[in-house]
């Protein structure tokens, strides 16, 4: 008894003092999580769970990952920090391995998902101006209804999220919002020849994991291609296996890239402009980057962008092992094979419970949408308290935008465990009725 009283104190300590001293920019669901190892993570008491959101899609190869985790021990024995001032032993064999990996000639390293996606956006603006001959300041950049693209003063100025966006102004000028999925839009929106580039995610994840019709990237990317502006897919989320292929962008021409070898560069109609970060290290570390051709990237001069840690050695050891193990362990194929599993359980509970309303998603990047109701209390059942009875089961998922779930495991995980996840999704989606 003493035991779980100090546990249920060390839980309620946490979330106190992070509570107190911490910003609450968050609404977490209150648990503690104190320790990770492939698709499991314990909280402060050693309750065990399965983890269905992977930190958003970052540990796709599974929590403290041990190829991870000793190349991450023995380069900070090395040297982990050096700045751009200077070349480092490890930062050409990454650039190199990545590019030869995703099929493009260069790639810029930075560190989050929003440090690549604001370097993408300055790429295309001075592309825009030095290539394509727009007006200085006039450089307008497509981006869709519902997209997500990270946190920063110019990406929400694109956002269409007023979570994301109210009383953060004054905001960036030069976005034009077009829906998602919606090739007449963009049509027109291409138009204007002031437009540089058009930004978007191959599935939108935030927005509560909207897959988009299967010809609409590629439409997309040739429509794109016909009016001189670049295609800038932001894969941070999609990227890394996650979509059953190297990236979402493949599913779009069909590029066999399951063996983690994607072969994207072979193919005329690819994305001029991939954005990777998240599982790009494996969740061990904040690695993101750019990749584009030399056409695009030569825009940047020396001097005309940087970070202070974009392209260390230890980013670049961890990002080169981390995509071998997407290789080695054939996490596309897995993501691929077990996504379809996991879509045909749920869809059964869509046709058992009403309010289990669909299931969507794509390789293991899947949703699904609560109805919301209220108790004959009148108390609210809705995505969160079903997922505070998934946690009492021991599997930890997120609603996003109230009445969506989206379940994202890491990408090792066995049919024999996701079978069993799917038990825990069916046992308390029983109990929530
Ligand atoms: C939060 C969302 C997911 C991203 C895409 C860029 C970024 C993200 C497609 C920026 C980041 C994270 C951010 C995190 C929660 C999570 C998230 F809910 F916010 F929208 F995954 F869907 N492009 N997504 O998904 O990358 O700077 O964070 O490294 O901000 O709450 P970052």
């Amino acid at each position: 008894m003493q035991h779980s009283i100090v546990s249920h104190t060390r839980t309620q300590q946490a979330i106190a003092l992070e509570d107190k001293y911490g910003a609450h920019n968050y609404h977490p669901l209150p648990v503690v999580l104190d320790r990770g190892q492939g698709v499991y993570v314990w909280d402060v008491e050693g309750k065990r769970y399965y983890d269905f959101l992977s930190a958003y899609s970052a540990v796709n190869q599974g929590h403290c990952h041990p190829r991870l985790v000793k190349a991450m021990q023995e380069q900070a024995a090395e040297i982990t920090l050096t700045s751009r001032a200077f070349y480092n032993s490890k930062l050409g064999s990454y650039a190199e391995y990545v590019c030869r990996t995703f099929g493009y000639e260069k790639m810029l390293p930075m560190n989050t998902g929003a440090e690549a996606v604001e370097t993408a956006i300055k790429m295309a603006r001075r592309w825009g101006y030095k290539k394509k001959g727009i007006a200085r300041d006039q450089a307008k950049i497509i981006v869709c209804e519902g997209n997500f693209h990270g946190r920063t003063i110019t990406i929400i100025s694109a956002s269409t999220d007023p979570d994301s966006n109210t009383d953060f102004g004054p905001y960036t000028p030069g976005f034009v919002t077009i829906p998602y999925n919606d090739i007449p839009a963009l049509e027109k929106a291409l138009e204007d020849p002031t437009v540089c580039a058009f930004l978007v995610e191959p599935i939108q994840g935030e927005a509560g994991v909207f897959v988009p019709d299967e010809d609409y990237l590629g439409t997309a990317i040739k429509l794109c291609k016909a009016k001189n502006v670049l295609f800038m897919a932001d894969e941070v989320q999609t990227g890394i296996a996650r979509t059953g292929k190297l990236l979402a962008s493949c599913h779009s021409h069909g590029c066999d890239c399951t063996s983690g070898t994607c072969r994207n560069g072979e193919y005329s109609h690819k994305p001029d402009v991939v954005i990777l970060g998240k599982a790009v290290s494996g969740g061990m570390y904040p690695v993101s980057l750019v990749l584009a051709n030399d056409a695009v990237m030569e825009v940047f001069t020396p001097g005309s962008h940087g970070s202070t840690f974009g392209g260390n050695p230890m980013a670049a050891r961890l990002a080169m092992e981390a995509l071998e193990i997407v290789k080695d362990e054939k996490l596309a194929e897995n993501a691929e094979r077990l996504g379809r599993l996991f879509r045909a359980e749920m869809q059964k509970l869509v046709e058992e419970f009403p309010y289990v309303k669909l299931v969507r998603g794509k390789g293991l990047l899947n949703a699904v949408i609560i109805e919301p109701r209220k108790a004959a209390d009148g108390s609210p059942k809705t995505a969160w308290e079903l997922c505070l009875l998934l946690r009492d089961n021991g599997l930890l998922a997120k609603p996003t935008h109230g009445d969506i779930i989206r379940f994202a495991p890491p990408l090792v995980i066995t049919e024999e465990q996701l079978m069993e996840c799917c038990r825990i999704i069916a046992l308390s989606v029983r109990q929530f009725a």
